[in-house]
């Protein structure tokens, strides 16, 4: 079965939302380099990299159901934010309304009986819960140290240990 029209279209819109979270997540770690917080840089370039296979998963799956995928413009992001705590906490407030899309486009294949995309999305569904999580953990721990220069460069070091892993494809 292919992809209905309206399937199609929701898909595409989702796949610019990812490209717009890894344009968001790029943006953060740019003005995290500019201000010199490596560590910080690192984590949301790591972030932005998993966007990106966010777009791919979905890309590829509008493919391989028969449908095309159509590019559209990819909104501007903001490029800086005052404090750690500032970005994290819109880090936060976007993964949440990505979570928020990404329900809305189960309850769509749902109704529409399209199993092949419900199944593709519960991948999503629980890495929202890891995503959501995780920007929340760094909101709070930033909260605790109240944009202290002590504990910004603790958080900082921390945050330089990430590495990027592209675990959709450990989920297949
Ligand atoms: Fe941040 O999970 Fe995709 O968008």
């Amino acid at each position: 079965m292919s992809l209905t029209k309206t399937m199609e279209a929701a898909l595409n819109k989702q796949v610019n939302a990812e490209l717009y979270s890894a344009y968001l997540y790029l943006s953060m770690s740019a003005d995290f380099e500019a201000k010199n917080l490596k560590g910080f840089a690192n984590w949301m370039f790591v972030q932005a990299q998993e966007e990106m296979t966010h777009v791919m998963k979905i890309y590829r799956h509008i493919l391989d159901r028969g449908g095309k995928v159509v590019l559209d413009k990819v909104a501007k992001p903001k490029t800086t934010w005052k404090t750690p705590l500032d970005a994290f906490q819109d880090a936060y407030k976007h993964e949440k309304e990505i979570t928020a899309m990404i329900n809305n486009l189960v309850r769509l294949a749902k109704k529409q009986n399209d199993h092949a995309t419900e199944s593709m999305l519960q991948w999503f569904v629980d890495e929202q819960v890891e995503e959501e999580a995780n920007t929340d953990e760094i909101v709070q721990k930033l909260k605790m140290v109240k944009n202290s220069g002590e504990g910004i460069l603790i958080i900082d070091k921390e945050l330089s240990q990430r590495v990027f892993v592209d675990n959709t494809k450990a989920a297949q």
